[in-house]
């Protein structure tokens, strides 16, 4: 077998090397840090390992398929958030439970991770001649998501948790609004009619390359960043 190397500006193969070194480092971290976590906040950390470490096996995959390839792991990709993104709702879920939340709200955040996932993925794959459709239709299940983080139940039950728990959430809160918000920039690179309408990179070839590179850098931020989150939370509240 041919012995296939990254070239050295070939900065896609090498984000996603960095991706997969970095989701196996915090999934390392995150586990072997449960010994020190108080009782209360084990599930969350070990979700957070759980995320970091999906990605990791995922990542592993994709950066092999891309290197060999040269193309987009564009399913792939769709399987590791569709299994990550609900496990994070369940991260909001977990640390609003003390304040009351009901397995209602967990089961209406990851109802909308899906809408938003699954047309979205319709949208780059299946039918991308209808992707502004697809990207609008994700891009309203993701604006349910953060409204509930932002002023809906998600909110309401933060305030009366307590104020570690309410810091966190505010935190995590940004990470949904900003930090997600890379995605549809990538979705804007790597489809044909972007996203409402508007398209930012004409060559297919460069579209695709660019948008990957936005998504595993969105993917390391959102992935590991929430979870030292969760992690830092763990600390300060016992
Ligand atoms: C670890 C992976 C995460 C946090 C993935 C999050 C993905 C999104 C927030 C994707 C959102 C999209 C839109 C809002 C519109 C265009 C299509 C998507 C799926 C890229």
């Amino acid at each position: 077998m041919e012995h296939l190397k990254i070239a050295s500006d070939n900065y896609v193969a090498f984000t996603f090397f960095i991706g997969t070194m970095a989701m196996m480092a915090a999934s390392v971290f995150f586990f072997f840090e449960l010994n020190n976590t108080t009782q209360k906040w084990r599930t969350s950390v070990l979700v957070s390992g759980l995320i970091t470490f999906i990605a990791a096996v995922h990542y592993y995959y994709m950066r092999g398929y891309n290197l060999e390839t040269g193309e987009s792991p564009t399913f792939f990709r769709y399987v590791d958030w569709i299994l990550t993104v609900p496990l994070m709702c369940v991260e909001f879920y977990l640390i609003t439970k003390k304040a009351g939340a009901k397995m209602s709200l967990l089961w209406k955040l990851i109802a909308a991770s899906l809408v938003m996932l699954v047309t979205g993925y319709f949208g780059e794959t299946i039918d991308r001649e209808s992707s502004v459709m697809w990207g609008t239709l994700s891009g309203i299940a993701y604006f349910y998501i953060v409204y509930l983080i932002w002023f809906g139940e998600v909110a309401q039950l933060a305030k009366s948790a307590g104020p570690q728990v309410q810091k966190a959430t505010r935190v995590l809160a940004w990470f949904v609004l900003v930090g997600w918000a890379i995605y549809p920039l990538g979705y804007m690179l790597g489809t044909p009619g972007g996203l409402f309408g508007i398209a930012l990179v004409d060559d297919p070839a460069a579209a695709s390359h660019s948008m990957d590179i936005v998504y595993n850098i969105a993917d390391a931020i959102n992935k590991i960043g929430f979870g030292l989150v969760i992690y830092s939370l763990s600390r300060k509240e016992d």
